[in-house]
């Protein structure tokens, strides 16, 4: 399955993505995919509405002490719910969808969440630290929010002004139009 990232702007983002009801193929073949894309891609997290599919999938492979980012710690997430939500963090954020700029963004220190896996199985995980602050991104994309509608009026003013210039640039390849 060829997948093909969707940007901010396009309004594809503000979509919330529907709760997964079956768990087929389709939905497989939708998850392996994601997986290596997202490898491809330096990803450490990935929603599916950011590969245009309004399903509620995330993959997320949060890199070991090497940098490595084994299949092992490979995390299929759909239909995720959290139970429950502690501390405050900052860290600085990325996303594939808005590249090229990284902002410092507050969330719950510690998370639980419930979730099925690929066959369904219903599964609970409590997480801290990247991985807690990677599935609270993820998890805004289901419902059509950017980490960029956190920042400050003033911050995301100066952020529109930034994009719109990469934006030209990536256009015009820094030639006047
Ligand atoms: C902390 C950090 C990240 C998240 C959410 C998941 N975000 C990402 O996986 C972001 C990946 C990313 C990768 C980039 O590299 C390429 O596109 C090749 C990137 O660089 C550029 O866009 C130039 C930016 C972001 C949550 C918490
Ligand atoms: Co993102």
């Amino acid at each position: 399955m060829k997948l093909i990232i969707v940007e901010y702007p396009d309004k594809k983002l503000r979509e919330k993505s529907k709760k997964v009801e079956v768990f087929d193929e389709k939905l497989h073949k939708l998850l392996d995919a994601m997986h290596p894309f997202m490898i491809r891609t330096n990803g450490i997290g990935l929603a599916a509405i950011q590969v245009n599919h309004a399903t509620q999938a995330l993959v997320l492979n949060i890199p070991d002490e090497d940098g490595e980012q084994s299949k092992e710690n490979l995390l299929e997430i759909i239909n995720p719910v959290i139970t429950a939500k502690n501390g405050e963090t900052v860290y600085q954020e990325g996303c594939l969808s808005v590249p090229s700029f990284y902002e410092d963004i507050q969330r719950f220190e510690t998370i639980s969440i419930n979730y099925q896996d690929r066959d369904g199985n219903t599964k609970r995980l409590e997480a801290d630290g990247l991985l807690s602050i990677a599935i609270q991104h993820e998890m805004d994309h289901l419902e059509g929010i950017l980490f960029i509608d956190k920042l400050s009026y003033s911050r995301r003013k100066k952020f529109e002004k930034e994009y719109k210039r990469m934006l030209k640039e990536k256009r015009t390849g820094g030639k006047k139009e």
